[in-house]
Formats: structure tokens, C-alpha cells, sequence
């Protein structure tokens, strides 16, 4: 499968020279590693774990599971893989979603194009040679012509600095650095702080285990049931039936939060609503109840019946009245915040050795060497969890010091938020593509596919580079901002900002409040034209050294 380009990067006293750059073997340095040796590229990827898979790799919690059905989360270019690869659940666990990565790691044969356990520490593109010198925390040093940031929206775990968290004497875990090991929770007494994706699934799972389980709660979340189950025949058979018109739709895709019609639509008859949203929590699943109905996200009225036919399967699932109200999510509109979905997540606040703590009533003053102070009580720990998710979006782009023309470094230039042009790509850093950035669809929707459409841009873009012994390629500065504009109108005219989430950076102190996705409808159709149109808002630079031919 397209593995027989030579490998044409070398290493000399200054480093090692090459094409293209990919950091990140996820999902998406993976297919940027095979798409840039396809087209004759010589790259090299950076991988911070020892191992393929991205955030696959790291969140290996019990109970991590795909929201997006497994048939579909698994990338859509390889007829070969596709049918090699058997799901065996709706929705694919996290083994298996890291089986699925290694074993399309191994089968594209791209191992040997990776360094393993090795962080990519800085980026500074040296304006007099055209290149990207790329610098790791072993030493390394690789010159560039392109550097593809494949380095996940989800991916810098956050942990907050909650006084006192050195003084525990008990063990400490985050869902998104799981231990390899299974963690034996029998008999202990565990805290958990969050209660976001990561929550929902770990919860019921620790509180099999656990002796006590306290959940320390700051906002609830809207969730729906997953009703995950074991794939049948019947199932590849209507999903290999469904193919052709699959893959159309993603050709055409212009899948977005927000459908042109949600401006113009009538708010459906309350009963009309409630019958709907009684079969989507009957077949499980967030996708059909984000698009329900057209305005959903979009409309105050009808969102706030499906908030409603939440909070109502809430109280009747959770058998404490007291317990079921600080579990329903109110003040904030349904599915703006990511909804979660979960398997026995409200059932598990029946057993008795669960316990919920309302940190809006009572916050976390202080973690203590045995346990957690609130500001009534104290809560004896063996061990407790952050569920607390992620600096979302830029915060692994903003991890590495990347400096662009002038030494202008990205820190400064994203300082009031991130600024990009179709979330591939910065004014001021040449030959930077960001794979799933903001004001991209990026976290939004399925992000196997999200990352194929990104590769097989910037795929066709070096190519056409080549073909016209083009140098660099840069976004021009008007032509970010106005993307960066039509990103922030897109989101005020929907529900999204009226939440306090990741989307909008706010769960990171300091971070600036801006909405990072892109959620129109459009996306691909405007990205086509942009290049239809001799690469609308870019800016090419002339040759130096022809592409492709790094090592020569
Ligand atoms: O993180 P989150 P996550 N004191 O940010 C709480 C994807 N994902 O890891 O809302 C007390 O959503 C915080 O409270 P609040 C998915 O895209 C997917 O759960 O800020 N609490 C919140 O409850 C998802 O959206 C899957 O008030 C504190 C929680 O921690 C994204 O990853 C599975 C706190 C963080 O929730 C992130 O999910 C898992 C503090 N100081 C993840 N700080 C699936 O595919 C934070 N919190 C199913």
C-alpha cells in the first residue's frame, strides 16, 4: 500500500534533512506519514509516547470508549484496511481503538518513519534557507522544508492546582495519563474530580470496584446512553451496503454544527420534540440527538425541551430526588457543551457506595495528606482521580515554542486567541500546517475523518508546490482575519457560546475566551474553492531547492 517511495531523508554532522516533518503519530500523523511518503515525500515523525495512537494511547481509563460509531471512526481512504479491520462493538473501547491504530501502523509499514518517546520541543523556521529546524528533548535536530502539526485538540491534559494536591499520600491518576497497568480499586476508597466524557465513562466502572466512590461535582453534564452492543453480520452487511453513498457524503461533506436551515426553521410542537428525543434515548447515541432538529443548537425554545426531556430521565433513573437534582444540568443549553454519553451513568448514583458532592455548595478547599477538605467536610481517600480533561484545541500547538518568520513566536501571535486561516495554517509561519486546528471543524464531528480531509489538503497543496517549483506558502494576514471573523459569527449566531466550555478555552485559567471550532456548514466546499481560486488569502514564495528532494 504505497510504501514503495524510498526513504530520501538524511542525516548529516546538522541533522537530519528532510521534506516534511509530522509531530504526532495519532490518527493524524499517521495518514500525514503514509499520504507525504505516497507522494514522495521524505518525512520523519516525532511521537512523544512509545507508541502509536495519540490520545488513544494515553487515555486508557476503564470505561474509555468512542462516541462516534465504530464503523465510522476508522479511516475512510483505505479500501484495504476497511476490509482487513473488523469492529466488534458499536462503539469501539480504547483497546481496540489502539489495536486499530497499531494495526494500521504496521500495515502501512510506518514505524520505521517515526521516532518513539521523543517530544518535539521547539520550531524556528530559518527565513534564509526556507527551512523548519525542529528541535526534540533528546538533542535532535531536523531541518525541514514543512512542518505538519498533527498534534491532537485533545491531547495536554489539564490538571488544576488545587491547594495541598502534593501533600496526598494516597495514589493520584488522570484519566488522560492512565497507567499502563489495570489500577485495583477493590476495596479502596477513590475521589473523583469531573464530571465531563472522561467522568461519565470512569465513574460507573471505579464504582464497581470501589469500596466508596465520592464524585466531586462543579457542573453537571448533559448526557445520553451509549447503549454500546456487539456488532452483528447484519450490521457490516448494511454498512458495507451504505459504503458508496458514505464516502460520497464525506466527498461532499459539509457537515457543520449548524445547517443553513437552522435560522429558518419552526420550533417543532413540544410533543413532536419529546416523541423524538424518546427514541433517540431508546437507540442511544449523541449524533442523532445533535441534529434532531435543525435549530436545535440554535434556537433557545427548542433546546430547552430536549433539556428538559434530559433532566426528566434523570429524575427518573436516580432514585434520591436530592441526588437527581444536582445531577441535572441547568443554566446552560443542551449539547454546547460536548455531550457526553455514557453506559449506566445515572444508575450508578444508586448504589450505596456512591456518593455525589455539589462543589457549587460546597468547594474544594484543599487536598490534605488523607483525603479532601470541602468547605463542610472532609473526605477520607486512598486514592483519588482528576477527570478534568484538557488544555483543548492549541494547547499542544502552544506547547512547543514555535517561532516563524521574524522570530515572531506562535505564544504572541495566538496571545488574544488563536488566529489561523481555515485552522490549517498561521500568517507569519511558512510551511506550518496544523492538522485539525482551530477555526477548523477540528474536535467537532468525527475527527478520523476531520484529520483525512486536513492530510489530503495539504497533500494536493505540496503538490501543486512541486509542480510549480513553489518555495513556501502562508496565509495572508487579511485574508486569516476575516476567517477568523466568519468563525466568531458562526458561533454567535448559535447556542455554543452561552456555555462555559473547553470550546471557548475557559476551563484553562488565563486562556482567552474564544471559540476554537469551526461549526458552519461548508467547511470542505469552502476550502475547494479557496484552492479553485489559485489558492484564495495565501501567499506563495519563490524556489530555492526543488520539493522532494531533501537528501538528495
Ligand atoms: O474533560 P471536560 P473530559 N474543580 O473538560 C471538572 C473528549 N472525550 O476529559 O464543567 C472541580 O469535558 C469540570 O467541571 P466544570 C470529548 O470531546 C471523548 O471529561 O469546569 N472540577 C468538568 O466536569 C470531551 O468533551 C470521549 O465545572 C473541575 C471536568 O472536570 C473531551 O474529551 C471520552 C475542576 C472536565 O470535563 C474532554 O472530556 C472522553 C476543578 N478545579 C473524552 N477543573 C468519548 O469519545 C475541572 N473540573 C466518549
Amino acid at each position: 500500500m504505497g510504501a514503495s517511495v524510498p526513504e530520501r531523508a538524511s542525516t548529516n554532522e546538522a541533522g537530519v534533512e528532510c521534506d516534511v516533518v509530522v509531530v504526532g503519530a495519532g490518527f493524524g500523523g499517521l495518514y500525514s506519514l503514509h499520504k507525504m511518503r505516497e507522494i514522495g515525500m521524505a518525512v520523519r515523525g516525532i511521537e512523544a509516547a512509545p507508541d502509536v495512537g495519540g490520545t488513544w494511547y494515553w487515555n486508557r481509563y476503564p470505561g474509555a470508549r468512542c462516541d462516534v460509531p465504530s464503523l465510522f471512526y476508522s479511516y475512510s481512504w483505505s479500501p484495504e484496511l476497511r476490509r482487513e479491520w473488523r469492529w466488534t462493538n458499536r462503539y469501539a473501547g480504547q483497546e481496540e481503538i489502539l489495536a486499530y491504530a497499531r494495526f494500521a501502523a504496521d500495515r502501512l509499514d510506518l514505524r520505521r518513519l517515526i521516532q518513539f518517546d521523543t517530544r518535539v520541543a521547539g520550531a524556528t523556521f530559518d527565513e534564509k534557507s526556507e527551512r523548519w529546524i525542529v528541535e526534540t528533548d533528546r538533542g535532535d535536530r531536523l531541518r525541514a522544508r514543512f512542518v505538519i502539526m498533527a498534534t491532537g485538540g485533545l491531547s495536554v491534559p489539564n490538571t488544576p492546582d488545587i491547594p495541598g494536591v502534593a501533600d496526598f499520600t494516597g495514589a493520584i491518576y488522570h484519566t488522560a495519563r492512565w497507567p499502563q497497568e489495570p489500577v485495583d480499586f477493590e476495596g479502596k476508597r477513590v475521589g473523583i474530580i469531573g464530571t465531563g466524557s472522561s467522568g461519565v465513562q470512569v465513574i460507573p466502572m471505579i464504582a464497581k470496584a470501589a469500596s466508596q466512590l465520592v464524585v466531586f461535582q462543579r457542573t453537571p453534564n448533559f448526557s445520553v446512553p451509549a447503549r454500546n452492543r456487539p456488532l452483528t453480520d447484519a450490521d457490516h452487511k448494511s454498512f458495507d451496503e451504505g459504503l458508496e453513498t458514505y464516502l460520497a457524503s464525506l466527498e461532499q461533506s459539509d457537515f457543520g454544527r449548524v445547517p443553513p436551515t437552522a435560522f429558518t426553521a419552526e420550533v417543532p410542537p413540544r410533543d413532536v420534540q419529546w416523541a423524538r428525543y424518546e427514541q433517540l434515548w431508546q437507540e442511544g447515541g449523541s449524533g442523532g440527538f445533535l441534529k434532531a432538529f435543525p435549530n436545535i443548537l440554535v434556537h433557545p425554545d427548542v433546546n430547552e425541551v430536549c433539556a428538559d426531556f434530559v433532566r426528566q430521565k434523570i429524575r427518573e433513573t436516580v432514585k434520591n430526588p436530592k441526588t437527581a437534582e444536582v445531577l441535572s444540568p441547568s443554566g446552560y443549553p443542551f449539547g454546547v457543551k460536548r455531550l457526553c454519553v455514557d453506559t449506566d451513568y445515572f444508575d450508578t448514583y444508586n448504589r450505596s457506595n456512591v456518593d455525589l458532592v455539589n462543589l457549587r455548595e460546597e468547594p474544594i478547599e484543599r487536598i490534605t495528606a488523607s483525603g479532601v477538605d470541602t468547605a463542610s467536610r472532609h473526605f477520607e481517600l486512598d486514592a483519588l482521580v482528576f477527570a478534568t480533561g484538557f488544555d483543548a484545541v492549541t494547547g499542544a500547538l502552544l506547547a512547543v515554542d514555535i517561532q516563524g518568520r521574524g522570530g515572531a513566536t506562535l505564544k504572541d501571535a495566538w496571545s488574544e486567541g488563536p488566529r489561523t486561516y481555515l485552522g490549517l495554517t498561521v500568517a507569519g509561519f511558512p510551511n506550518l500546517f496544523t492538522i485539525t486546528g482551530p477555526g477548523s471543524p477540528s474536535v467537532i464531528g468525527n475527527v478520523i475523518t476531520n484529520c483525512e480531509y486536513h492530510v489530503d489538503w495539504i497533500a494536493e497543496c505540496l503538490t501543486h508546490m512541486r509542480r510549480h517549483n513553489l518555495a513556501t506558502i502562508e496565509p495572508d494576514g487579511e485574508a486569516q482575519i476575516a476567517w477568523g471573523r466568519h468563525v466568531a459569527e458562526v458561533a454567535d449566531r448559535t447556542l455554543f457560546p452561552k456555555a462555559n466550555s473547553w470550546y471557548l478555552g475557559v476551563n484553562i485559567p488565563g486562556k482567552p475566551r474564544v471559540f476554537m471550532p469551526y461549526i458552519g456548514e461548508g467547511y470542505r466546499t469552502t476550502c475547494k474553492a479557496i484552492v479553485e481560486d489559485g489558492y484564495r488569502g495565501f501567499r506563495f514564495g519563490s524556489p530555492t531547492r526543488a520539493l522532494g528532494e531533501a537528501g538528495k
